[in-house]
C-alpha cells in the first residue's frame, strides 16, 4: 500500500509553535510564578544549618510514623549531608514538595468534580490514560520551548506524570462512600457544599491521602528525567554520573534520591493517622509546623528585600546570570567551569542540560532579541543562522584551536582492515561538516543529509575508500554523542561505510560511555573525540585501550557564545 505518511509530527510540530508565540506572555508569568515558589521553597529550606533541618524532619518522622524510623531518618540525612549531596537534596526535596502542592491544589477539585459530574469523569479519565502512559520524557520537549530549560519545565513535566492519581483518588475516595451516608446528609437537609466538606471529603480522605503519596512518588521518579532539560539536584548528580560513567557519584547520589523517598512516603503516608496522635494531638503539632514555615517565609523575604540590588543592570542581570550549557560530561562544560574559576565570576551559573535544550534556548531569545549567554562551540549550524559571536577569552580557559580525531577499538585493524582503512583515511573541512548541519538544522533527515553531502562530493569519499577492500555485510558498531557536529560527521562516515558493504550500527551514547565503550571493545568506532584539550579527561582514562587514527577534521573552536547584538566581547566583561 502507497499511502501518503500522515504529517501527525508535523502538525503537532505547528501547534505547539502557535502555543509559543500566542501564549508568550502567560508562560513567562507562569515561568516567573514557579521559579519564585521554588526559590521560596529552597530558601526556607536552607535557611538555618543543615542540622536545623534534619532534626526537625527527623521529628516529624518520628510524630507521624514512630522514632524507629525517625532514627533512621536523622542518620541517613546526616550521611547525606556528610557525603556532600545536601544542596542537591534540598533542591530535590524542594522540586517534589512544589509538584506535589501543585498536584493537590489543581488534581482535588479535578477529582471532585470528576466525582459529581459523569460527563467530566468520562472526559478526564481518558486524558489521564493518556497522560499517565505516554512517556514523560515526551512532555520534556514542548515544555522546554513553553517555559525555557532550567527547573521550570522539569516541575512542569513532573506534575503532568504525577497528577492522574491524585485526581483518580480522590475520585474514587468519594465515589465510594456508603449511600447510606449520603443519603441520611440529604435527609437532614445539608447543602451540596456542606455534604460535600462535612461529610464526603473526611470520609474520602485516607483514599485521597493515597492518592497524593503516590503522586509525591512519581514526581520524585522524575528528578533524573528533569535534570535533562536543567533541573538541578540530586537528579542533575545522577545525569552527570552517567555523562562520566563515575560510578561512585551514580551510586551515591542514587542512595541519596531513595533517601528522601523513604522519608516522604513514610510522612505522607502517616500525615492523616500519626503514630504519636495520643501523646500530642496533630493539631499542635501541624500549627507548629505550619507557623515555623510561615515565620521562616517572612524572615527569608525580609532578608532578600534587603540585600536586593534593585539597580542591578547590564549582562547579569539580564541574563539571571545564567549560561546556558549543555550535556554535563561534555569537555566544554569543564572548559566553561574552568573559565567561571579563571575569571572569578562567582556569581554565575552554568546551567546543565542538553546540545539540543541549549539550541532551543537560543533560538528562543534570539527570536526575541533577548541577551543570552551559551557554550558553544564551531563548526556549528547556529553560526550560519544566526548573527552570533564568540566572547574573547583572553585566560585560555577554553583551549586553543583543536581537532577531531577518529578513535576505534584495538583489533579493528585485524578485523575488518577495509573498514579501517576508511575510517583511518576519513578527512574533510569545518566547512563540509557545517555543510551537513546546517541541512539536518532545516529538516532533512540525518541519513538524507549525509546521502546529499556524498553525493556531491564524490572526490573526498573516493579519496577516504581509496585501497579499502570492501566488506561483506560486516557489522560494525559506531558510537556518537548527539552534538550536532558529531551527528553530522557520524551519519556520513556511516553512509560511506554501508556503500561499501558494511553493517553499520549507531549507537547514541553519552560522552563517558562513549570513550569506555570502545575502550572495552563494547564498540568498534566513533569520530567524535576533540583534542587536544576538550576531552582530554577520557583520552587520558582509556588512551591505552584503544587506536587513535588522527585527526578527521581541523581548526574547531569552543567558548562563550553571544548574538551579536549583546554587547560584550570578551568572558572578562560578565564580572
Ligand atoms: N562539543 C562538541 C563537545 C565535543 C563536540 C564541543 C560540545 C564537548 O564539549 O565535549
Amino acid at each position: 500500500m502507497n499511502l501518503p505518511k500522515i504529517p501527525l509530527g508535523e502538525w503537532i510540530d505547528a501547534f505547539v509553535e502557535w502555543i509559543t508565540v500566542a501564549f508568550a506572555g502567560f508562560f513567562t508569568i507562569l515561568t516567573n510564578s514557579i521559579d519564585g515558589l521554588l526559590n521560596i521553597i529552597v530558601d526556607v529550606l536552607s535557611a538555618g544549618p543543615p542540622i536545623v533541618l534534619i532534626i526537625i524532619l527527623a521529628l516529624l518522622v518520628t510524630y507521624t510514623g514512630r522514632w524507629p524510623l525517625g532514627i533512621f531518618t536523622l542518620i541517613s540525612l546526616l550521611l547525606i549531608e556528610n557525603l556532600g549531596y545536601w544542596e542537591s537534596s534540598i533542591q530535590t526535596l524542594a522540586i517534589v514538595l512544589l509538584s506535589g502542592i501543585l498536584t493537590i491544589v489543581i488534581g482535588i477539585p479535578i477529582g471532585i468534580w470528576c466525582a459529581q459530574s459523569k460527563t467530566v469523569q468520562k472526559i478526564v479519565t481518558p486524558i489521564l490514560d493518556f497522560m499517565q502512559t505516554m512517556p514523560a520524557f515526551v512532555y520534556l520537549i514542548p515544555s522546554i520551548l513553553f517555559f525555557g530549560i532550567g527547573v521550570v519545565p522539569g516541575i512542569i513535566a513532573s506534575f503532568i506524570f504525577a497528577i492522574a492519581p491524585t485526581i483518580r483518588m480522590t475520585n474514587l475516595g468519594i465515589q465510594e462512600i456508603p449511600k447510606d451516608l449520603i443519603e441520611a446528609a440529604n435527609a437532614f437537609g445539608s447543602s451540596r457544599s456542606q455534604k460535600l466538606f462535612k461529610v464526603q471529603l473526611p470520609l474520602a480522605t485516607p483514599t485521597i491521602m493515597a492518592g497524593v503519596n503516590q503522586s509525591i512518588m512519581l514526581a520524585l521518579s522524575m528528578v533524573v528525567t528533569a535534570s535533562l532539560v536543567g533541573a538541578p539536584g540530586l537528579g542533575a548528580d545522577v545525569y552527570r554520573a552517567v555523562s562520566k560513567i563515575d560510578v561512585g557519584q551514580g551510586f551515591e547520589a542514587g542512595l541519596s534520591i531513595v533517601i528522601i523517598a523513604i522519608i516522604l512516603d513514610r510522612i505522607s503516608q502517616n500525615l492523616q493517622k500519626p503514630a504519636y496522635a495520643h501523646l500530642v494531638s496533630r493539631k499542635i503539632v501541624y500549627s507548629l509546623v505550619t507557623a515555623l514555615v510561615l515565620i521562616t517565609a517572612i524572615v527569608v523575604a525580609i532578608q532578600n528585600g534587603t540585600n536586593k540590588n534593585e539597580n542591578a543592570t547590564g549582562i547579569g542581570a539580564e541574563t539571571d546570570y545564567q549560561i546556558i550549557g549543555i550535556e554535563p560530561g561534555a569537555g566544554i562544560m569543564s572548559q566553561a567551569n574552568q573559565a567561571l574559576t579563571d575569571y572569578q565570576l562567582d556569581d554565575w551559573e552554568l546551567v546543565e542540560g542538553s546540545s539540543a535544550a541549549m539550541t532551543a534556548e537560543l533560538s528562543k531569545a534570539y527570536n526575541q532579541q533577548k541577551p543570552i549567554i551559551v557554550t558553544g562551540w564551531s563548526p556549528h549550524w547556529k553560526f550560519s543562522k544566526f548573527d552570533l559571536k564568540f566572547l574573547e577569552d583572553p585566560n585560555g580557559s577554553f583551549g586553543e584551536v583543536e581537532e577531531i580525531h577518529t578513535i576505534v577499538r584495538k583489533g579493528l585493524e585485524q578485523d575488518l582492515p577495509g573498514a579501517n582503512t576508511i575510517l583511518d583515511q576519513f578527512s574533510w573541512e569545518p566547512s563540509d561538516m557545517e555543510n551537513v548541519m546546517v541541512n539536518i538544522n532545516e529538516g532533512l533527515e540525518a541519513e538524507k543529509a549525509a546521502e546529499k553531502w556524498i553525493e556531491e562530493n564524490p572526490d573526498k569519499v573516493a579519496k577516504w575508500t581509496k585501497g579499502a577492500p570492501s566488506g561483506n555485510g560486516e557489522e560494525i558498531k559506531i558510537v556518537y554523542v548527539a552534538w550536532d557536529s558529531e551527528i553530522a560527521s557520524t551519519y556520513v562516515i556511516a553512509k560511506v561505510l554501508q556503500q561499501q558493504g558494511y553493517d553499520v550500527t549507531l549507537r547514541q551514547v553519552e560522552v563517558g560511555p562513549m570513550f569506555a565503550g570502545i575502550a572495552n571493545a563494547s564498540a568498534d568506532a566513533m569520530v567524535g573525540a576533540w583534542l587536544p584539550s576538550t576531552h582530554v579527561e577520557y583520552y587520558e582514562t582509556y588512551k591505552d585501550d584503544f587506536v587513535d587514527l588522527g585527526a578527521n577534521l581541523q581548526g574547531t573552536r569552543n567558548g562563550l557564545v553571544v548574538p551579536k547584538y549583546v554587547e560584550i566581547d570578551s568572558i572578562e566583561d560578565l564580572k
